[in-house]
């Protein structure tokens, strides 16, 4: 397995459509393991295809260790909402608070291909409907107000401090993690 790079803010693909998956095999199923990868790795709780360079209708998911493959995905049920703060593994150190629905039901095929059907609330709920917004092109910024929204990127540029790059890497994460604590014996 790999750990990939992932695309941040400014990256042109998080902007970008995906294409609907036709075919469930071998190399999709290798992405889809690299993907978990990656995510456990940046410590976060999704990831989509586009946040790693790709242009394939997937994302992964481990909500309170529930594992989800979603392939070409479809939100068939909204209902209620909740508010609550969001990040995202391609604008880090970035939060906000973020109203979606409370409950969702999502249709899709898993790692097999098989169609699956997910009934999810809270951060569950949360996380299906972040990961399904990256598949469309969409962040959650987009989903604040305009001087939330400024007040976001002005910060992102802060933190950013003059770097261009349009990935992040994080097997340096890991790298830098594993010298601190050789370090600290
Ligand atoms: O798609 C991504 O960028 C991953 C993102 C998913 C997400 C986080 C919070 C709410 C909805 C969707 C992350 O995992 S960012 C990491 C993070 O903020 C987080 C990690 C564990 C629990 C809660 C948030
Ligand atoms: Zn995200």
């Amino acid at each position: 397995m790999s750990l990939l790079d992932i695309y941040v803010l400014g990256a042109p693909i998080l902007r970008e459509e995906t294409r609907p998956v036709t075919d469930v095999g071998p190399e999709l199923q290798t992405l889809i393991d690299d993907m978990f990868e990656t995510m456990y790795a940046a410590k976060g709780i999704g990831l989509a295809a586009p946040q790693v360079g790709r242009t394939e209708r997937v994302a992964v998911i481990d909500v309170e260790g529930a594992k989800h493959v979603i392939i070409n995905p479809e939100i068939v049920l909204r209902e209620g909402s909740q508010k609550g703060e969001e990040g995202c593994l391609s604008i880090p150190d970035i939060y906000a608070d973020v109203e979606r629905a409370m409950r969702v039901v999502v249709r899709a095929q898993d790692r097999e291909g098989q169609p699956t059907e997910i009934d999810a609330s809270e951060l569950l709920a949360r996380c299906l409907q972040h990961e399904i917004d990256h598949l469309h092109g969409k962040l959650f910024i987009d989903y604040l107000g305009l001087l939330k929204r400024r007040a976001a990127l002005k910060k992102w540029d802060k933190l950013r401090d003059g770097n261009k790059s349009l990935t992040r890497s994080v097997a340096a994460l890991e790298v830098a993690k594993h010298h601190h604590r050789d370090e600290e014996l």
